[in-house]
This record gives C-alpha cells, sequence and structure tokens, in this order.
C-alpha cells in the first residue's frame, strides 16, 4: 500500500480532493478553491505533504545566496500602494548605488559559501540597461562561481520601454553579460480587479507572463511569485495560479513557486486596510504553500520565504509541501521596511539545521537531484525545438558535504 493512500482528511469537501491527490491525478480550480476555503489545515497538509514526497522526497534544497537591491527609486512609488521600498528620486531615503558600491556589497560572497546573488530593485528612471550588463559582467569576473538571479519581469520591461528596444533583446543581451536566471517578483496578484487597487500601473499579467515565456524560450529558467494577504479573494489565488500553470505546462521553463506573504508596514495599502503592525497569520502561510505544492503540480520547488514569514514557520512549511527553503540573504530591504521583525540573515549552518531539525535532509548528490522532473519537465525534455532544462547542477557545502543544492540559481546546460 503506497503511503498516501492512508491520508485522513476531516473536512468532506476534500474528499474528491485527496482521491484525485492519491490518484496522482490534476487538480482544477474548483479543487483550489476547497483547499483554500477549507479549516482541515492538517488535512491539507498532508495531501501537499504527500505530493511533495512523491516528486522530491524529503529532500530540501536552498540556495546560499546574497540579496543586492541597487536602487529604492522608483517610478511605480505612489501607484503599487503595497511597496515601502520604493523612493521618489529626491525623496527622503533614496538612493542609487554605484558599481563600485554594489562590488564592495557583494564583497561578502569572498570566503563564504555564497552561490547566487539575488538582485531586485526599483524602476529607476534614468538608469540605463548598460548599468546592469556591467554590473552582472563585474560580479560574475570578481564571484565566478556564484549565480546571477537578476532583474523581475516588471524590471525587464522598464529597461526595453527605456532602451526603446524589445523586451526579449533586453533578455539577450543581460543573459550575454551573465544573467543565469530569473527572480519571480512583480507577478502580485494578476487579476484585473486587484491589479488595479494595488498596483495600478504596474505590468499587466499578459506581459508579465510573456517576458517569463521569451526567458523561457531563451533557455533561461525562471522562479514565479504570488502576493497574497492583502485585498485578493481565495478565486482571485485561484486565478492566478492557473495563469502560472498554464504558462508552465507551454514551456517548462519555472523553477519554483514562491507565495510572497504581504507585511503591512509603511505603505498606504497596510494603512487603508488599518492593518499596520501585523502580518499574514502561520495558518494562511502555510495554506498558501500547501495549495500551491497540489495545484502547481509542474513546477518543480515550492520555496518558503523564511524573511517574510519566520524561519520557524518555514520549518514547519516544510511538513506541508514545501522543499525549498529561502537562503542566507544577508542583508535585503523590501520586506523588512514593510515591518518584517525577522533577521535580516541566517548563516548557512542554521539553514542546515533548521531542516534537520524538521526531520528533512537538506542534502541531495548529483544523481538524486537528477531524478527531479516533472510532467512539463519531461515533455520539455522530448520537444527538441525547446531549450533542455535537465538539471545538472550540485554544490560542495562548507559543512564539508554534499549539502546545499541551489534551486533558484540552477545554471543552465
Ligand atoms: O514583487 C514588495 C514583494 C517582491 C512587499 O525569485 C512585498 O527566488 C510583502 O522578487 N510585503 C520582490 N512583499 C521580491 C522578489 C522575490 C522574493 C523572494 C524570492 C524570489 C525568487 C523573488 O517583493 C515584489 C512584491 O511581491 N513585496 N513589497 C510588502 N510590503
Amino acid at each position: 500500500m503506497r503511503a498516501e493512500t492512508t491520508i485522513a482528511v476531516r473536512d468532506p469537501r476534500l474528499e474528491p480532493v485527496a482521491a484525485k491527490v492519491r490518484a496522482g491525478e490534476r487538480l482544477d480550480g474548483a479543487d483550489a478553491l476547497a483547499l483554500y476555503e477549507t479549516g482541515d489545515l492538517l488535512g491539507l497538509g498532508a495531501l501537499a505533504d504527500a505530493a511533495n514526497r512523491r516528486t522530491n522526497g524529503g529532500r530540501v534544497f536552498f540556495s546560499a545566496n546574497q540579496h543586492i537591491n541597487p536602487t529604492n527609486v522608483c517610478v511605480l512609488r505612489n501607484t503599487c500602494v503595497f511597496c515601502s521600498f520604493a523612493r521618489m528620486p529626491k525623496e527622503d531615503g533614496a538612493y542609487t548605488r554605484t558599481l563600485d558600491e554594489v562590488y564592495a556589497e557583494a564583497a561578502a560572497a569572498a570566503g563564504n559559501p555564497t552561490r547566487e546573488f539575488h538582485i531586485v530593485g526599483g524602476l529607476h528612471p534614468k538608469l540605463r540597461l548598460a548599468y546592469y550588463t556591467d554590473m552582472i559582467r563585474g560580479l560574475k569576473e570578481r564571484h565566478p562561481d556564484v549565480r546571477v538571479k537578476a532583474l523581475t519581469a516588471v524590471e525587464i520591461a522598464h529597461l526595453a520601454r527605456i532602451e526603446r528596444t524589445t523586451t526579449r533583446d533586453v533578455l539577450e543581451r543581460l543573459k550575454a553579460a551573465g544573467l543565469d536566471t530569473l527572480p519571480g517578483g512583480g507577478a502580485e496578484v494578476f487579476g484585473t480587479a486587484v491589479r488595479a487597487t494595488i498596483a495600478d500601473r504596474k505590468l499587466v499579467a499578459d506581459d508579465w507572463l510573456r517576458v517569463h515565456r521569451e526567458a523561457h524560450q531563451m533557455g533561461i529558467r525562471t522562479n514565479c511569485t504570488m502576493l497574497y494577504g492583502h485585498v485578493e479573494t481565495a478565486s482571485d489565488r485561484v486565478e492566478h495560479l492557473q495563469m502560472l500553470r498554464d504558462l508552465q505546462d507551454e514551456t517548462g521553463g519555472f523553477l519554483t513557486y514562491i507565495p510572497l506573504a504581504y507585511h503591512p508596514d509603511h505603505n498606504e495599502l497596510g494603512e487603508e486596510l488599518g492593518r499596520t503592525g501585523t502580518a499574514t497569520t502561520g495558518y494562511e502561510d502555510l495554506k498558501n504553500i500547501a495549495v500551491g505544492r497540489l495545484f502547481l503540480d509542474n513546477i518543480p520547488h515550492v520555496k518558503t520565504h523564511w524573511p517574510m514569514v519566520t524561519p520557524f514557520i518555514s520549518q514547519i512549511a516544510l511538513h506541508f509541501g514545501c522543499d525549498d527553503v529561502e537562503g542566507t540573504v544577508v542583508y535585503e530591504r523590501v520586506y523588512h521596511e514593510a515591518g518584517a521583525h525577522t533577521p535580516m540573515m541566517l548563516s548557512y549552518g542554521e539553514i542546515v539545521r533548521l531542516i534537520r531539525a524538521a526531520g528533512r535532509e537538506p542534502a541531495a548528490s548529483a544523481a538524486s537531484v537528477s531524478q527531479v522532473t516533472t510532467r512539463s519537465l519531461r515533455a520539455a525534455r522530448t520537444d527538441s525545438t525547446r531549450p533542455s532544462f535537465e538539471p545538472k547542477w550540485r554544490q560542495r557545502g562548507c559543512l564539508g558535504q554534499p549539502v546545499a543544492v541551489h534551486t533558484s540559481a540552477m545554471p543552465m546546460p
């Protein structure tokens, strides 16, 4: 008897969903809605845990990474009302790093196990594409073993506008400079009503998806996200996940899904909702991990973002369908300016300890990693006209054993 046949759910509405999960069948939108609406968190978690173990066993991936936010100047400062990070060019606290300052910040990677720079920032009205291509080239020269995950689809589209060129051209020039992967930010919630409320002038859903499609077609793997816990409904969440799943069916290029917990401090939306000082609840955080795992059956990894939900919720998420933990981070501004009370960084050893203490294994050999396949990854491999997304990576960790694997920083073959 397979382990998952024993999963018990208390909510009768979950029974048909549980039957599909046991049989390895795809869930539809109505199933996802039932999962979001259930009060049976433990039943939901058990289903997601079973689905995760089927794909990833007990392995938990993480990336020894360093976040870099080169500028907080952003033309969307007054319209993305959920954001506490952005500033107008002349506003108090506005900053833009020179390349030398970025290299000085990145120098922390030397002598550390860092294997990925995660670079996101505001939409600066004057910074040209050359600033970013020079930055990536300079980082690669100084840290040849560190991969670069940089610029959300929103930033790519902004650069295309400034340069009067296409997003495809921007991606090509970034890739030539050494860009490895794209982060999943800027997706927020795709539904037009929600987007009009929280991010009125931001890149629309179809364009966000188009940039990721273009990246995938070029062999650049990307992540995807959903910002939850503000004005969105369960139906909005399901619609958002459906759009991600559809693109993944088409391209197979998403590597990791990361639900991002909205933080209401120091932003207009938080004040309007009267929620300054509070964030999402652990219940919602775990639910979003679990539904992501169950509905996004074609995206190999689901990541918990400990700076937003706390390291301890992240640890519990490992039993709710999650197989990937945000990395060491080092220093970041986007969530901490919005009220995240978590540490700015976790050490490599602390992340390993969190994972091991949850009874999971922060280790993967190249052989076990190559077993990570999904329906779409298999499909991608059989279509010779598309880039192959076969994983080929592994990392030897600082503890002298193969411990950490960079799901979000996987190099292309
Ligand atoms: O798109 C902004 C979010 C995102 C707030 O790909 C906020 O591995 C909560 O791209 N409360 C940018 N969230 C971050 C991002 C990211 C993060 C983690 C992992 C990855 C990855 C990518 O930060 C934005 C937005 O959704 N954000 N403000 C806020 N007040």
